[in-house]
This record gives structure tokens, C-alpha cells and sequence, in this order.
């Protein structure tokens, strides 16, 4: 079995995998949504089957909220529920995606009074984060045209640096904007947001508050995302990833599934770029859908492939590759990398859990421990993930 030294379980018992509450909801295309026994109903119903993935795995401690699809009355009393659970309530996600308002644009709107709608929907999701002690405001924005001449690219930018400066000055203490790009969809011509480079043109205007998200489904199929990785932590810029694979574009797979090695050289730069030091800004969560699979299983696999990965991305040898690359050693240098990427840490992972008081193999554990039995039999009704919740 391969040793893994202290050092590197040491880092690893730091890591945290933020858990979307939305993962936890019915979800499907735009086809079919199918339903699963046992899904929750409310949002305490979603945090309570986060709390299991924790328990399982020591993994995942925090769990992502979206407004306005988890809802409640009082957020206070929501994080004091979700800490008897064992976990803590982590990223607020804003929603300007499904208004009738918001069709030609929420943030980037041409009319001030939408345009202050959306921004009012931010402040309320900054209320929540008040009540709840949440670090950061995660905006994805859906804003974004469909054909040339619709709108004007210029105007738009400028209206979103106006709406997020609005935003991020109501910001307070700790708290932090995390900008998310993506390629395409829900428009197809242009989006407002497209890419690392223009978050990271917005949120260094904003302030030192101010991070890039980048979700690992949101880029041209063969861009090289561990170089944007790479370079965003190098511009101290490098917030918060939403984790998921995909084989086509945003499919919202379970991380590690589509493509390992990808998340083997993303986790290495990370790594390599500070991103697992103390007090670094990166946060790491998963942004998934488990369309046809029981979702806290999915979710389970999910923080377990990225420890995994993590874990060998810990493995390489960066003193030899650092010589082998300054001697100009190709295949030398290569070969170092691919030794830490061929490692089976499964074993050394699941003795590491065991001297910490967790199953060795926490989908055997989920399996028996009969939860999936009893949500099926209490819950009636259970609700999509977000789209008609
Ligand atoms: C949308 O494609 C983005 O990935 C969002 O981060 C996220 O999936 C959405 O906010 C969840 O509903
Ligand atoms: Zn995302
Ligand atoms: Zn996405």
C-alpha cells in the first residue's frame, strides 16, 4: 500500500468540499425530470441529508444555499438547526434567472428599475448571509444576448460594473463576492460573463473583496483549465471552484467522473499555486445534478474523488520536478507527474478515515446504515431542485 506522509493527511484533514443543497433536489433536462423516493421537501429536509455526507466522510462541513429556492422564515434559526446537524450554512447563491423581468437582463438590464430589482434581490441575499454567517455572495449571472446586434456588448459591461459595485459596497467584515463565468447558455450568443477574464476584469475593479468562481463545466470543450487555475491563483484572484465533469458542456456530472486526470492537473495546480495553504482564498464546492442517481450516494463519491485527487496531486514530487524541468528533462518531468496521477490512495484514505472515527468505506456505510430506507418511507412528495421547487 502507498504511504501517504503526515504532512500531506495533515492538509488533507483541511480540506473542505461545500455541498450545493440544490444537489440534494429532483433534477433532469429539460426532457424529463425524474424523481427519486426520499427527496426532500423543505430545506431543512435538503441540510439534513448534507449532514450525512458529512458524517460519512469528514468532508464536507458546509452546505450552499440558493435564494430564493431555500427560503425560510428565519436564517438564524436555520444555521442553529444546520449546526445540530454538524454542518454549517456556507455560499449564498442569488437567482436572477427565473423572473419574467429579467429576460433581457437582470444586473445588465437597460431599465434602472430592473436593473435595481436584481440588485435588491443581492442585498436581501446579503441579509441572509448576516443571519447566517455565511462568507460568501456567489453571483452567476444568466444575463446574456442571442443574437448579434440585440444588445449593446459595451453597455452592458458598463451596467454590470455599476450593479456590481452597488453590491459589493453593501458587503461587510468578512464577506466576499465570488463571480462565476460561463461560456454559454442560458444565451448563446453572447453571455455577460463568458469568462475568467472578464470576472477577473469586474472583480478587480470591485476591490480586494472580490474573487473569481470558476466552475469546471463552464469553458470550451479543450480549454486548459488548469492553466486558468494556475494563473488566477498567481493574480490572487482564484475564489472558489464549482466542481462537477462533463463530457459535452455544462452537464453537471459528478466531479471526477468524466475526466480523473483533469482533475488530477487542476488539483496540482492548485497545490502548486498555494491554493491548499493556510489562508488561502480558495474555496472549494461542488455544483452538480444527480439526475438518475440516489443523490447522497452521488454526493458521497463526489468529496471522495476529490480527496482522492487532491491527494495524489499531493504525491508529486515538486523538488525533483522542479529539477527535472530546470534540466530540461521532458519525459523525466513528465514521468514525475504521472507516478503521483498512477498512485492508488484509496487504501492509505480509507486507513486515514479509520483512525479518525469514520467508515472506511462510506458508500458500504451509507448503504447499511438505513437512511436511504427511512427518507424514502417519511417523505412524500419530495421537490425538484430548484426550476418549479
Ligand atoms: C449555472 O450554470 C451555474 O453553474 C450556477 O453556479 C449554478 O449551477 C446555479 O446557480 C445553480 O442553480
Ligand atoms: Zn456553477
Ligand atoms: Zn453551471
Amino acid at each position: 500500500m502507498t504511504e501517504i506522509s503526515t504532512t500531506i493527511l495533515d492538509t488533507l484533514a483541511t480540506q473542505a468540499i461545500e455541498l450545493p443543497s440544490w444537489a440534494f433536489g429532483n433534477a433532469g433536462t429539460r426532457f424529463k425530470v425524474f424523481s427519486s423516493p426520499g427527496t426532500p421537501r423543505t430545506v431543512r429536509e435538503k441540510l439534513a441529508d448534507a449532514a450525512q455526507v458529512n458524517r460519512l466522510t469528514g468532508l464536507a462541513p458546509t452546505v450552499a444555499l440558493h435564494i430564493p429556492w431555500d427560503l425560510v422564515d428565519d436564517y438564524a434559526e436555520l444555521a442553529s438547526y444546520a449546526g445540530d446537524l454538524g454542518v454549517g450554512l456556507g455560499t449564498i447563491n442569488s437567482n436572477t434567472f427565473q423572473d419574467d423581468e429579467y429576460k433581457l437582463g437582470s444586473l445588465t438590464h437597460t431599465d434602472p428599475r430592473i436593473r435595481q430589482k436584481a440588485i435588491d434581490h443581492h442585498f436581501a441575499c446579503i441579509d441572509v448571509m448576516d443571519a447566517t454567517g455565511s462568507q460568501d455572495l456567489k453571483i452567476w449571472l444568466p444575463d446574456g444576448t442571442n443574437y448579434p446586434g440585440q444588445g449593446d456588448i459595451r453597455g452592458r459591461q458598463d451596467r454590470l460594473a455599476d450593479s456590481l459595485s452597488k453590491i459589493y459596497a453593501r458587503l461587510s467584515g468578512e464577506q466576499r463576492l465570488v463571480l462565476e463565468y460561463k461560456i454559454f447558455e442560458p444565451h448563446f450568443y453572447t453571455m455577460d460573463v463568458p469568462d475568467w477574464g472578464t470576472s477577473y476584469a469586474h472583480v478587480t475593479a470591485l476591490g480586494e473583496r472580490a474573487f473569481v468562481c470558476l466552475d469546471t463545466g463552464h469553458h470550451a470543450p479543450s480549454t486548459n483549465i488548469e492553466f486558468i487555475v494556475a494563473q488566477l491563483l498567481r493574480l490572487g484572484r482564484l475564489g472558489s471552484f464549482d466542481f462537477n465533469s462533463r463530457f459535452y458542456a455544462d452537464d453537471d456530472l459528478i466531479v471526477g467522473a468524466a475526466d480523473p486526470f483533469q482533475l488530477f492537473r487542476i488539483l496540482f495546480e492548485v497545490v502548486r499555486g498555494g491554493g491548499l495553504d493556510d489562508g488561502s482564498p480558495v474555496r472549494f464546492m461542488l455544483d452538480q445534478c444527480h439526475n438518475i442517481e440516489d443523490k447522497i450516494p452521488g454526493q458521497i463519491r463526489s468529496v471522495l474523488n476529490v480527496q482522492e485527487m487532491t491527494a495524489r496531486a499531493l504525491l508529486v514530487d515538486r523538488e525533483a520536478l522542479t529539477a527535472a524541468q530546470d534540466a530540461g528533462d521532458v519525459l523525466g518531468a513528465n514521468a514525475i507527474l504521472m507516478d503521483a496521477f498512477y498512485t492508488d490512495v484509496r487504501p492509505a484514505l480509507a486507513q486515514w478515515r479509520e483512525s479518525r472515527g469514520l467508515p472506511t468505506d462510506p458508500l458500504a456505510a451509507y448503504a447499511d446504515s438505513g437512511y436511504g430506507k427511512q427518507i424514502a418511507d417519511e417523505r412524500v412528495g419530495g421537490t425538484q431542485a430548484g426550476w418549479g421547487a
